[in-house]
């Protein structure tokens, strides 16, 4: 193996690196060069975590609130100190392009200091009792030992949504990254525990989802699992956490629309679409996958972007100069060429379509962007792709487009292009989704609202925002009664 640095699991605050362990590497997407090596986790180093965690867990949720905060705080401030660094990892074994590896980081940093606010809000409510003397109010207490299964794609955003949001409401945690982009999940682990997060109130095994993954999703001391992924990944673990009984919490796929209506910005809109459906070359949960165009601005439109592409530059995404990086994996590139052959055969290719060979294209995993014109209903116009992959449909009035974009399994994000303020809000209303964004692509989520969506995307949680501490904490309820006598709610009725 070759002498690239060797990660260990991270279980009760000390890194481990047992001699014997069978271990795998990351690699750069862009140079196939190997980054770093990983311990290929057992169920046995999952026990060993999730019994640190629950050792943890009573000083941690007897540590009030604000004191969390003050460490999520400090997390926060280090992650920023490491930005520069930490967002060049993201890059290198990622592969999005340098700026969009900046954000993944700067992503962390803002929920880090959304959360750490949050420690002096954990709002409960009080709530008037139908008895004299009594007094009602709901607490927020954290659910216990909590997992964190996070995929690639935000290799560093990802995480600390799930950690911050976690911690702060009191609960410890067993995290296991995607194993493509460990090193990524690493900087992250090394951040809370250089911010003074006490150990085993974070843990991480490296390994695989089925070993690592199971394990964790078996063990009944996890409470609640917070993963994101593919959506068959994510079916099994809401299968296999039923038999534990724990809280799931999904993020899954998304096949999110623009719609672009007769009356829009074109140059605005243009923006737009290159950005949500090339931005980390399409693999986003939420990147554009399906252009829906009125007729009327139909050809002009896919000739502005055609155009446009043809100036856009894919290459080493530690260029500035970049717009797009190589996808992320050989797997990903295998799946997204398997989804170009079909597109082939079922739509009409206006762009791209192609692996990019020659000079640096050929050490890494490099595709063309590419443009589909296809007819509502194709496998390309309603599967999630999860890369450079635009299907562009043509429709003749708002009611189609939205008739469109609705029928899809997922619905997470939406977006629509118009200048006509009813119907903006009409879309609202209409599209189903978690996420509409109006004269704005379907990309571009901020921490301090709530993310997530409806259909197949996930099981109707929401992370980021205060729903994120909904999420990951129990209410308990609280009469006080101080009225020195027996009463009896509904019966004691005069
Ligand atoms: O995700 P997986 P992968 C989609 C996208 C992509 C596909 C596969 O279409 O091409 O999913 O990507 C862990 N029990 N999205 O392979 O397999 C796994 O190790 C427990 C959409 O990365 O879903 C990783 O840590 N855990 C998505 C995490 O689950 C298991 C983002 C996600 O892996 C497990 C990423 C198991 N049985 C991919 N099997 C989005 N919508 O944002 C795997 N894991």
């Amino acid at each position: 193996m070759a002498s690239v640095e060797r990660v260990g699991l991270f279980i009760g605050g000390r890194w481990e690196n047992p001699p014997a362990a069978r271990r795998f590497e990351t690699v750069n997407p862009a140079t196939r060069e190997p980054l770093a090596s990983f311990v290929a986790g057992t169920a046995a180093d999952v026990d060993r975590a999730v019994t640190a965690a629950v050792q943890a867990f009573p000083a941690w949720k007897a540590t009030p609130a604000p004191k969390r905060g003050s460490i999520l705080l400090n997390a926060a401030r280090i992650l920023a100190e490491r930005k520069e660094r930490i967002g060049r990892v993201v890059t290198r074994e990622m592969g999005k392009v340098i700026s969009e590896g900046l954000g993944d980081v700067q992503e962390g940093v803002d929920f880090l200091q959304y959360m750490a606010g949050e420690g002096r809000r954990l709002f409960g409510e009080t709530v008037p009792s139908e008895l004299r003397h009594k007094f009602c109010l709901t607490v927020r207490q954290p659910k216990g030992v909590v997992a964190c299964i996070t995929p690639w794609n935000f290799p560093t955003a990802i995480p600390n949504w799930k950690m911050a949001a976690a911690l702060i409401s009191g609960n410890t945690v067993v995290f296991k990254p995607a194993s493509s982009t460990a090193l990524c999940g690493t900087e992250v682990v090394r951040v809370y525990e250089d911010a003074g997060v006490p150990p085993g109130v974070l843990n991480m095994v490296t390994g695989s989802g089925g070993v690592v993954g199971e394990a964790i999703l078996d063990d009944p001391r996890v409470r609640m699992v917070s993963f994101t992924g593919g959506v068959e990944t994510g079916r099994q673990v809401y299968v296999r956490s039923a038999q534990t009984l724990k809280k799931v919490h999904l993020e899954l796929g998304g096949k999110n629309p623009i719609l672009l209506m007769e009356d829009a910005d074109l140059g605005l809109a243009l923006d737009g679409v290159l950005f949500g459906a090339f931005g980390t070359s399409g693999q986003r949960c939420t990147a554009t996958s399906r252009l829906i165009v009125h007729e009327k601005v139909y050809d002009e439109f896919l000739g502005r972007l055609v155009e446009r592409l043809g100036r856009f530059t894919v290459g080493d995404p530690l260029d500035l100069s970049t717009g797009m990086g190589p996808v992320a994996s050989a797997d990903q590139e295998k799946k997204i060429l398997e989804y170009i052959d079909l597109g082939r055969s079922e739509a009409t290719l206006r762009y791209g379509g192609t692996k990019l060979t020659g000079g640096v294209y050929d050490r890494g995993y490099f595709l063309a962007p590419t443009i589909f014109e296809t007819r509502h209903g194709t496998r390309i116009s309603k599967e999630e792709i999860f890369g450079p992959v635009l299907s562009v449909i043509k429709v003749g009035s708002y009611d189609e487009a939205v008739r469109v974009a609705n029928d899809v399994e997922y619905g997470l994000s939406s977006s629509i292009y118009t200048r006509d303020v009813n119907r903006a809000f009409r879309a609202v209303d209409d599209l189903e989704a978690g996420i509409t964004y109006v004269n704005a692509p379907t990309i571009g989520a901020e921490v301090q609202l709530p993310f997530g969506g409806v259909k197949n995307t996930g099981n109707g949680g929401r992370e980021a925002g205060t729903a994120a501490i909904e999420e990951f904490t129990e209410v308990k309820t609280v009469y006080v009664d101080f009225s020195a006598k027996l009463q009896k709610a509904q019966i004691d009725t005069e």
